[in-house]
């Protein structure tokens, strides 16, 4: 009995075998099935065994059940399992890359922090951008504040300057923030929407919550649909201190300007580039750097001491207040280079820990109560996320200088100190007695004067929620108000309870009556709210800030910009080169969109590859479009649907088209026809090009916006 079912056993495994190289060959469109030999190493299981056969489990006969001693299966799984790590309960969504910071000039006067000392040093850099709200799997573009977070590897230990996108917060006191992520996140009884706070929840709490509204301005902007990462600010937000060798010290806030300068996308874009590619901005990251076209930012610090800080008319420990760079102007101090993709993206991107109180002598905190509450929470979420106190044993996560502790043992524990002493002090000097303490170079607090009563309040000098909001609404351009009463009214109108929509707009009567008036009748409100109780009024006397504004801060250049071509068979070939020329000269990219994907035949009977087929490229994925069919090929484009969208989108986005006339009919099926603006460059020969992409350099021809909301 025993014999013949291993002899059944032995046919059953020749013959799955014979069946898993044949699937295997034709499944991998007929690749050859290899197996080990040469310089292809043997498949092994963790623990180094080699394995025969990574095609079949171990079955008691051919259709019989699986043993459970077959260990190579049970190790495969069981890593599978547990591939996975819990997501970051905020800023899930995150793409990072490696790169330098380097130091333009000495800083020593400010602080004694070692990256800061010498002009030209470079420090190693690793950045993760990120969205708030999202899950992991969510879309690029959701309306969301961006994370912005730079570890930088110093000689002096890590320092994390975990920032974002928009310089100030919804909340004034940490205690609050399990509060407003609940409320921002999907609501837990359906576990929707995704990525999104227009929902009743979200609203619900902003507008009981005064203090948000500063920050309800920014995330009404165009600040939380940015065109890529490449062109966003960063912001440290809270107010920190700079301490110089004879400890003194100086406020300072950190801001990461944008080489390529400010963009953002409009929402009807955002809302299609999340279906066309939910990627889009970690692809654009990822391209450029891999092109070679490695986006900068320069750090810029407004550096002020505790005579400004008495002086200012805000509270600069108060994270919902911004200091207006034209009070206190910032100095560029230094740039951060992006200049190389991760490896891999769990194991850098994923496992990435940030820590707030990552800082290094020369650098200190202040008392805001924001920062204070993230000095524990950060590193109390990386022990939940990577499960170990180990988690600087990571690369990514370890320091890039030399460290001596006396930390031991725990989950994971890949450095281990050899030798006999784990405690100090110790009397073994000079004999393996290990680290011991520095006052001179070790990080000293800076000693500042703290006392007064230990009570549960919010300081009186954060209690003006209103007039900074009305200062970042009077700063931006026509077209920046507009699209930020336009988002306030899509989001409110997601809102199901009348009473929540009615509340926010008492508040917005707090910041400016215009845009009250504007949002209460896109929400089409029967009665205007009384303005809700403000603890202080709203200052009137606050200047515009011209920095707020996304448009008054934009590139004076195309480069890094994106220009999709469309063509069909019979390009005029003369045209597309003079096109691609200009576009390469500007330090811009180009994508082919064609019919098909394989290419099409250019006037001269060359052959153009394309990248993109015209319905997986539509133009919300370019910054400006130009349309090159011939004459006979645009019959058949006319016919497409995605084709009249690819021209009726980047008409509604204020895009600049450049065409040649034979595009004419596609204009007209796409309905653009009768407005064909000043934003339509023709291409009548190849001189004019470069014309057509001097003009790109405004980015979006805004004239247009209120005709494209028509047609
Ligand atoms: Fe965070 N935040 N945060 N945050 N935050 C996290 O830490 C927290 C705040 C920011 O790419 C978490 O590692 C509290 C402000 C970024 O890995 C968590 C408070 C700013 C990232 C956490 C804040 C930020 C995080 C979740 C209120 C801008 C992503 C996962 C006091 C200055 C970092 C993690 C990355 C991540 C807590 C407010 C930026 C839970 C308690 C203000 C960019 O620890």
């Amino acid at each position: 009995m025993a014999r013949k079912r291993a002899k059944e056993s032995a046919a059953g495994d020749r013959k799955t075998a014979q069946y898993a190289d044949q699937s295997v060959s034709t499944g991998s469109g007929g690749e050859v099935h290899q197996t080990a030999g040469g310089d292809t190493p043997v498949l092994t299981t963790q623990q180094g065994i080699p394995v025969a056969d990574d095609q079949n489990s171990l079955k008691v006969g051919a259709r019989g059940p699986t043993a459970l001693e077959d260990f190579h299966f049970r190790e495969k799984i069981f890593h599978f399992d547990h591939e996975r790590i819990p997501e970051r309960v905020v800023h899930a969504r995150g793409f990072g890359a490696h790169g330098y910071f380097e130091n333009y000039e000495s800083l020593a006067d400010f602080t004694k922090a070692d990256l800061f000392q010498r002009a030209g040093e470079k420090t190693p850099a690793f950045v993760r951008f990120s969205t708030v709200a999202g899950n992991k799997g969510s879309a690029d573009l959701a309306r969301d504040v961006r994370g912005f977070a730079v570890k930088l590897y110093t000689k002096e230990g890590n320092w994390d300057l975990v920032g974002n996108n928009i310089p100030v917060f919804f909340i004034q006191d940490a205690i609050k923030f399990p509060d407003i992520i609940h409320a921002a996140k999907q609501e837990p009884d359906r576990g929707f929407p995704q990525a999104q706070t227009a929902h009743d929840n979200f609203w619900d709490f902003i507008s009981l919550t005064p203090e948000s509204m500063h920050m309800v301005m920014w995330i009404m902007s165009d600040r939380t649909i940015p065109r890529s990462f490449r062109f966003m600010e960063g912001f440290g937000v809270h107010t920190f201190r700079l301490i110089n060798a004879e400890g003194k010290s100086t406020f300072v806030k950190f801001h990461w300007k944008p080489k390529l300068g400010l963009q953002s996308v409009v929402w009807n874009e955002a809302v299609k580039i999340n279906g066309a590619d939910p990627d889009f901005h970690r692809r654009d990251l990822w391209n450029a750097i891999q092109m070679g076209d490695y986006p900068e930012w320069e750090l810029s610090l407004q550096l002020f001491d505790e005579d400004f800080a008495e002086r200012f008319d805000f509270d600069v420990l108060d994270a919902t207040k911004i200091i207006p760079e034209e009070e206190v102007p910032v100095r560029r101090v230094g740039r951060l280079v992006l200049d190389r993709c991760v490896d891999n993206f769990f194991a850098e991107t994923e496992q990435v820990a940030f820590c707030t109180q990552n800082i290094v002598p020369g650098i200190d905190f202040t008392d805001d109560p924001l920062l204070q509450g993230r000095n524990f929470s950060y590193l109390d979420t990386q022990l939940k996320r990577l499960g170990s106190p180990n988690f600087a044993h990571i690369p990514i996560n370890a320091p890039k200088c030399p460290f001596h502790h006396f930390q031991q043992d725990g989950h994971m524990a890949m450095m281990n100190p050899k030798g006999r002493v784990n405690y100090e002090p110790n009397s073994w000097n000079g004999q393996g007695g290990g680290p011991r303490e520095s006052p001179d170079k070790g990080f000293q607090s800076y000693p500042a004067e703290e006392r007064g009563p230990k009570l549960r309040v919010r300081s009186e000098t954060f209690a003006d929620h209103y007039s900074q909001a009305r200062q970042f609404y009077i700063s931006q351009t026509e077209t920046e108000q507009h699209h930020l009463a336009e988002a306030l009214i899509f989001e409110l109108s997601k809102v199901e309870r009348l009473a929540i929509r009615t509340r926010m707009v008492a508040h917005l009567l707090n910041i400016h009556p215009e845009l009250a008036q504007q949002v209460a009748d896109g929400l089409r409100l029967k009665e205007m709210p009384r303005p809700a109780d403000a603890a202080r009024p709203t200052r009137q006397d606050l200047q515009k800030s011209p920095a707020l504004s996304i448009l008054l801060n934009g590139p004076d250049s195309f480069k890094g910009r994106k220009m999709g071509v469309l063509v069909t068979d019979g390009v005029d070939i003369d045209i597309f080169k003079s096109l691609q020329a200009a576009v390469e000269a500007e330090g811009a990219m180009l994508e082919i969109v064609a019919p098909r994907v394989g290419g099409v035949e250019a006037s001269d009977g060359s052959w153009i590859e394309a990248a993109q087929k015209v319905g997986g490229g539509p133009s919300v994925l370019y910054d400006a479009v130009a349309l090159l069919p011939s004459e006979e090929g645009v019959k058949t484009l006319a016919k497409e649907a995605t084709a009249r969208d690819f021209v009726a989108d980047a008409f509604a986005h204020m895009k600049f088209i450049g065409y040649v006339e034979a595009a004419m009919p596609l204009f007209e099926k796409a309905g653009v026809n009768g407005s064909l603006d000043n934003g339509f460059i023709a291409l009548a020969g190849p001189e004019r090009c470069s014309e057509f992409i001097a003009t790109c350099r405004q980015l979006r021809f805004w004239a247009r916006e209120a005709v494209a909301a028509q047609v």
